[in-house]
């Protein structure tokens, strides 16, 4: 008997924090575990509101499928939200545990970088701007040991902020500094920048 079996293999979200009002992005991958080939609807849910739902077409037994999808965040309230994909069974599929998969992204404020444990902490203060600070410093210091050394760019990389530039990017996307250079220290300079902008206007 031909076996109908299909899943969702994986959701990957682009970043885990997001600035409130910055767009989520995330990549879903379908796959065809039964024998024949198969058309099947998927719908994304943060917490119990539908997201987008979309239809995945004659996929192949044995392949898989990606696609990407956005979740706009304006006016969402801050916090942690469970991002569910759930695939609809299709005709005869017995195996149904493997049609979902549960991921998770916070939506914090821009520049929400670190409170306590390294996770947001709904403020953007000097500890924000100390922990962006104090990796610049590394990642300044390793350069320049680099240039005397010839340290491998890999090692610098280690320290510099490209984590903290996958999880934050909005502070990068934002207006005010999207137009200037983002690569590399400059970027990170960059992004001190806008905290320490950020911090003294709050306390004014
Ligand atoms: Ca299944
Ligand atoms: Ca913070």
């Amino acid at each position: 008997m031909l076996r109908h079996d299909i899943a969702i293999a994986n959701v990957a979200a682009y970043r885990t924090f997001v600035g409130q009002g910055f767009d989520a992005l995330f990549n879903v991958t379908v796959t065809n575990q039964g024998d024949i080939p198969e058309t099947f609807n998927f719908t994304v849910y943060a917490n119990d509101t539908a997201i987008e739902t979309h239809t995945v077409t004659y996929l192949l037994s044995g392949l898989n499928r990606s696609t990407t999808f956005t979740w706009n965040t304006t006016g969402l309230a801050y916090g942690n939200y469970t991002i569910s994909t759930v695939a609809s069974p299709v005709p005869v599929e017995t195996d149904t545990a493997d049609n979902n998969y549960t991921c998770w992204v916070i939506i914090t404020l821009v520049g929400d970088i670190t409170g306590q444990g390294g996770s947001p902490d709904w403020n953007v203060d000097m500890k924000d701007v100390s922990y962006v600070a104090r990796r610049l410093a590394r990642a300044v210091g390793l350069e320049r040991r680099r240039q005397q050394r010839r340290q491998s760019r890999h090692e610098r990389h280690q320290y510099c902020s490209q984590a903290l530039r996958r999880t934050h990017l909005d502070i990068l996307e934002h207006k005010k500094i999207r137009k200037r250079k983002k690569r590399g220290v400059a970027g990170d300079f960059a992004i001190l920048e806008f905290l320490f902008m950020k911090v003294s206007t709050l306390a004014m």
